[in-house]
């Protein structure tokens, strides 16, 4: 083994400093920045590690894994993290830190730049009661981590001290007298000064890059300054890209039937998670599953990839019922008139499914029922009796979701029977503390009942090896891996797998007869059921993991379910099941400063998107432009019109809209000849970095940090063309009308470029830019292969279509309208008419007071809706105040607990409304003494 290094080069400080701590045998040679170490690299790669085999290790974090590899210490979980997180978060700021430190004598601005990142350190290791970060021992995690961070943390003037946890830690680094060796073998004992030359050499960090850990809020026109500084090297790799000819591969768009894994290729099955039947899902539902997915389909096709992708209505359970009863129809009815209303939705969105199935078909019983007893003959089912919550007065057992009541865990207030979603822990509904029936308030009552289980403490082993496996090598979201931990942390317990209810999946075992499958057994395997529908050959797909690659997406709040019960369940199957790779789930979408409310008549549902005149490729382009990627987001109406505006209007729309204007009004129509000079390179080069940019956080799902760049491109060409001033040179003489010429060449190629990376994003769009560039359909094979190869599609000569604007203004007052009307704030008849409580209970409820009480909240509901409102602020206050009273009446006379738990409710509901009529949140407020 030989390690290749160079004097001043921070990241061979980490592997000389890896090589020390483990004293793993290796030679050590030393080599300038620039010797091209690994052969077919065009680029030099330090430090490289040549293995026995002859392969080359070109990555440091890889080498320093590689090195406690080959002595013994596999790298945990843990350890994995922190070598991504020093990767992708603090590699970025540090480099811009070194380069302002080295390069720019700006040491003073240092510690703005590593402020995250150093928070974020501190933070987690103030949470351990072990010196280093993984455990007792140095890890390579630490070892990483130290020498990243040495050159900037060892040289006080930086005045980088005031986090504490941070420099304990550090200290006990800088105490280990291998790592000092290896820093100052590099450093050669000249601190930073010694970098210098080997920073001299690498490009500017971008100023404008947005990481995940600060929310990237800046506009376009203040994340301008400071341009990318590209090497020669790049301009002349771009330049060459540029002049390769397009492939011809055939078009990904024509898709055969059915989609089958294909030999060679990267076969990718992707879900989104079932929306349930009998709600209209709003923006927050569109963009968690259906939409992301939606753009890394598309993603994956053009990437080459074989991707299939399956969605379905989810239609089983006790809310479905509850709706049929509402409306009058039959749970089948209901079923069939929302899968419809799903469908148009989703329809409208472009949402491109190869399939959009549902759950309530045979194949879901032979495929449900498969597993059951497959799970059953290897021993994973338990019997078990079970304490069911029962509402008298409902006279039914209470699904898990129609229970609510204080979290046994966190006493969040609010929580469900299955689920809290203050602390995300999963709950016994028996458990909640002072449960009510959602639908009457009444206290249900404890009944017992026969039930089964999914073993999973017994498979809890088999998982966690093949968690360990997938979430090492697969793209998980940090929200998703930290989740799935946690339920590990805790110990799994045995689930109920089976069901009071009618409307289900029948559960096939005789002594069972009367139930059915609880819905988080059933719907996930709704996947395969409705894949089934799809194809015969279904099994191709579902029973291959050596050739499917699966991605889900979801929401977080079904993480658990898709991380832990559902492996376990096609684990114990033993059926060669292909299970989860990549699970992506993104955090909560609020509506403005609140949360969406079909009951408030708040927020923006699918099925009224079409009604604002804004188009579904605009909205689609916002909602991903405020992906709740890494943290929750907020949909803005005012945001959404200065998005529109800025980005889509005046830099993208206007861009691509010039280019073509340019080359019908100047060049009737034609692709001007191009001759590039160093400037125009420069665009390539710059819009190709872009472009693999994209391509890298595409390929990890980081959906909307990809789009940022997309709109970098436009922001350069725009620039591009406000230089060079087309407008002008075609009215000089023949050089100045042959430079306006390749300008003008370029950009349209840069547009064409444009349309292909819009293609997951707005599909429409994307089509007419096509369209009025006339561009080959071959473009879209090409530029997104490999690391991305931006080439010369519209060459010279070629005739363009009628260019026209792609985009329209967003006017404030027609925001301000669209703001009314989904702000909660419609008449009463329009909101009583169009958004019934969910909870309504049946027309036929046996008890008065259940009634009664129904009348009541859905009272409560329409006084709701209507929004501020001094004059019924008054009259709520004085209400509060009478309930209150009674409720403190009812305590003192040790009234029955039901009683006084039906006034509380009736208290709170008063309060919640007099909170809306106030124009506050009607969310309760944060407990004393937990944070939130
Ligand atoms: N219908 C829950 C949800 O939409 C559920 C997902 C099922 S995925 C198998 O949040
Ligand atoms: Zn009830």
């Amino acid at each position: 083994m030989k390690l290749f290094v160079s004097e001043g080069n921070p990241h061979c400080l980490k592997v000389l400093a890896a090589l020390e701590v483990t004293g793993v045998k290796c030679d050590v040679q030393y080599v300038n920045h620039e010797e091209r170490v690994v052969p077919f690299l065009s680029r030099p790669a330090l430090p490289a590690l040549l293995l026995p085999s002859g392969l080359h290790l070109f990555s440091s974090n890889a080498i320093c894994r590689y090195l406690f590899e080959v002595n013994g210490q596999d790298s945990s979980e843990l350890c994995n993290h922190w070598l991504e997180w020093e990767a992708t978060e603090l590699q970025p700021a540090l480099l811009h830190a070194l380069h302002m430190a080295v390069l720019q004598g700006k040491g003073s601005e240092v510690s703005k730049v590593l402020q995250g990142p150093l928070n974020y350190l501190d933070q987690s290791l103030s949470k351990k009661s072990t010196p280093y970060l993984t455990g007792e021992a140095v890890s390579v995690a630490d070892v990483v981590l130290w020498a990243a961070l040495y050159p900037i943390l060892s040289d006080s003037s930086l005045a980088l001290g005031e986090h504490k946890s941070v420099k304990i830690w550090f200290d006990h680094g800088a105490a280990v007298h291998n790592l000092q060796c290896a820093a100052q073998k590099v450093l050669q004992g000249k601190g930073l000064q010694g970098m210098k030359s080997y920073m001299q050499k690498q490009p500017a960090p971008q100023s404008s890059q947005c990481r995940d850990t600060q929310p990237c809020n800046s506009s376009p026109a203040e994340s301008e300054e400071g341009e990318r500084l590209v090497s020669e090297e790049e301009i002349e790799a771009a330049a060459l890209t540029w002049g390769k000819s397009l492939n011809n591969r055939p078009l990904v768009v024509n898709r055969q039937h059915p989609i089958l894994p294909e030999e060679g290729k990267r076969n990718l099955l992707v879900t989104s998670a079932l929306p349930y039947v009998n709600n209209v899902p709003h923006l927050g539902n569109i963009i968690g599953c259906v939409l992301s997915a939606d753009v890394f389909s598309r993603y994956g096709r053009l990437r080459g990839w074989n991707v299939l992708f399956v969605c379905g209505t989810d239609e089983y359970g006790t809310a479905t019922e509850n709706k049929a009863r509402e409306e009058g129809l039959t749970p089948q009815q209901i079923c069939d008139k929302y899968h419809a209303v799903h469908s148009s939705i989703y329809k409208w969105f472009q949402i491109d499914f190869d399939y959009f199935g549902r759950t309530t078909t045979e194949k879901q019983t032979e495929i449900a029922q498969n597993i059951f007893w497959r799970l059953h003959e290897h021993g994973f089912l338990v019997e078990d009796t079970v304490e069911q919550l029962r509402c008298e007065s409902c006279q039914r057992f209470l699904a898990d979701r129609f229970v609510e009541g204080i979290c046994p865990h966190c006493s969040y207030p609010e929580a469900r029977g299955d689920q809290c979603d203050k602390c995300g822990r999963l709950i016994n509904a028996v458990e909640l503390r002072e449960p009510q029936c959602k639908v009457c308030r009444q206290t249900p009552v404890i009944r017992s009942s026969k039930h089964l289980f999914l073993d999973l403490p017994k498979l809890e082993t088999q998982l966690e090896q093949w968690l360990d496996k997938s979430t090492g090598t697969g793209d998980w979201t940090a929200n998703a891996k930290q989740i799935t931990r946690s339920w590990l942390r805790d110990g799994l317990k045995p689930r109920c797998i089976t069901r009071d209810l009618k409307w289900g999946t029948p559960v096939p075992h005789p002594d069972f007869k009367e139930k059915v499958f609880y819905v988080w057994f059933d719907a996930p395997i709704g996947y395969l059921s409705i894949t089934a529908n799809y194809t015969d050959k279904w099994e191709t797909w579902w029973k291959n993991p050596h050739q499917v690659e699966l991605y889900n997406f979801m929401a977080k709040d079904n993480v658990p379910f898709h991380s832990v019960v559902f492996p376990c369940s096609l684990l114990g199957a033993q059926d060669n099941y292909t299970l989860v790779n990549h699970l992506v789930a993104t955090e909560y979408l609020n509506y403005e400063d609140t949360k969406f409310s079909k009951s408030r008549g708040v927020g923006v549902f699918g099925d009224m998107a079409k009604d604002t005149g804004i188009p579904s490729d605009v909205w689609r382009f916002y909602l991903l432009y405020v992906r709740p990627e890494g943290q929750d987001s907020a949909f803005s109406w005012a945001d959404m019109a200065t998005k529109n505006n800025s980005e889509l209007l005046n830099n993208l729309g206007n861009f691509i809209n010039r280019a073509g204007m340019f080359v019908t009004k100047f060049f009737e129509g034609c692709v001007p000849a191009m001759e590039l000079q160093h400037e125009d390179k420069k665009l390539l080069a710059l819009v190709g970095w872009e472009l693999q940019q994209y391509i890298q956080l595409m390929d990890k799902v980081k959906i909307r940090d990809a789009l940022k760049h997309i709109l970098n491109i436009s922001r350069h060409g725009n620039q591009y063309i406000q230089v060079n001033e087309p407008w002008k040179k075609i009215k000089g003489g023949d050089t100045e009308r042959q430079r306006a010429g390749t300008v003008t060449g370029v950009s349209v190629n840069v547009s064409c470029l444009l349309s292909v990376m819009l293609y997951p994003y707005m599909p429409a769009v994307s089509q007419t830019i096509r369209d009025q560039l006339n561009a080959p359909q071959s473009c879209i094979n090409t530029m997104l292969q490999g690391t991305g190869t931006f080439v010369c599609a519209l060459s010279a000569g070629h005739r363009i279509g009628t260019v026209s604007p792609l985009f329209q203004k967003l006017e404030v007052d027609q925001i301000e309208a669209l703001k009314k009307r989904f702000g909660g704030q419609q008449t009463t008849a329009q909101a009583a008419a169009s958004s019934q409580p969910a909870t309504m209970p049946a027309p036929a409820a046996p008890a008065a007071a259940a009634a009664a009480a129904a009348a009541a909240a859905a009272a409560a509901e329409v006084v709701a809706v209507s929004g501020v409102d001094p004059e019924k602020a008054k009259q709520l206050t004085q209400a509060v105040a009478e309930q209150g009273e009674k409720v403190r009446a009812l305590k003192a006379q040790k009234a029955e607990k039901t009683v006084i738990t039906a006034e509380v409710a009736k208290l709170l509901d008063l309060k919640k409304q007099l909170a809306l009529a106030e124009g506050k949140s009607p969310e309760p407020a944060p407990q004393k003494g937990k944070k939130k």
